[in-house]
């Protein structure tokens, strides 16, 4: 794996509303400064149909210098990788933290996904983000992901048991793009055909994940956004190069 560097879009979600949870330390250590919280994703073409942003809850995260008067939330990890790659303004390889963060304290945190039809999503946990991979922030995108989606589900059948309220997992899906075998909600199609009961069904969510990949790449129409009408791998730079454009997003290997 450490031979083939993975390129991945790291989008940005600036935080509107911080959650109950977020302690007055956190929030002193602020300021008045914007904080983004930064997803790594592979696929930036299904950006439109962001409807939550996913944390690990006992992963830890830190609030980083990015820019003057600006903050990344990340995994320390993400962090150093960043610093190195030009992310941050000043010396490469600098990295400045101002407060740490552990993921239950986010739940419920509102944030703006980048050119997300859904302009206002919340923070919600899942099981299996990895503290190993991209940031440890993963934007929801419940059309085309499906471990997205079956998670969604299960929060929303067990809101209590995972300390959410109801209406932060409220917005449904959003079609991004269509396929002839899948139509324009894949990983709900896939779900059901495969009969994933769980965000903990891993081989299946697996296989699930790889058939949603390859129909969308191969055979997928966009049905939204600038592009609509393109194919999918027409869009995908795109998309990237406008959210980069924008502001919004920013390339980020591992
Ligand atoms: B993808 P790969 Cl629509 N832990 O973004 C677990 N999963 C993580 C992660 C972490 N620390 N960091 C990123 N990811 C997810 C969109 C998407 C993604 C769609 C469809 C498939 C898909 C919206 N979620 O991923 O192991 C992120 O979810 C299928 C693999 O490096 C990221 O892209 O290949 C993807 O996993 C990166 O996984």
């Amino acid at each position: 794996e450490a031979v083939n560097p993975q390129e991945y879009t790291a989008v940005k979600m600036e935080v509107l509303e911080w959650g109950p949870e977020v302690s007055s330390e956190i929030k002193q250590a602020v300021g008045g400064k914007k904080v983004w919280m930064v997803a790594a994703t592979l696929r930036p073409e299904t950006m439109y149909g962001q409807t939550n942003c996913f944390v690990g809850p006992n992963l830890k995260y830190g609030l980083f210098e990015s820019a003057h008067n600006e903050l990344f939330l990340v995994t320390e990890r993400a962090a150093r990788n960043m610093a190195f790659q030009g992310t941050f303004e000043g010396e490469s390889g600098r990295v400045a933290k101002v407060a740490d963060v552990v993921g239950s304290e986010l739940l419920g945190t509102k944030v703006a996904p980048p050119f997300g039809v859904a302009k206002e999503v919340y923070v919600l946990p899942m099981e299996g983000v990895l503290a190993t991979k991209g940031t440890g922030v993963v934007t929801s995108v419940p059309s085309d992901s499906p471990d997205d989606y079956r998670t969604l589900m299960d929060l929303r059948k067990k809101a209590e048991m995972y300390k959410i309220k109801p209406e932060w997992a409220a917005i449904d899906p959003i079609p991004v793009l269509k396929t002839p075998k899948y139509g324009d909600m894949a990983a709900e199609f896939l779900c059901n055909e495969l009969k994933i009961q769980s965000q903990r069904d891993k081989d299946k969510l697996a296989e699930a994940k790889d058939l949603t990949y390859k129909e969308g790449f191969y055979n997928g129409v966009m049905v939204i956004g600038d592009f609509k009408g393109e194919t999918v791998q027409d869009a995908k730079p795109k998309v990237r190069q406008q959210m980069m454009d924008a502001g919004l997003a920013t390339p980020y290997a591992e």
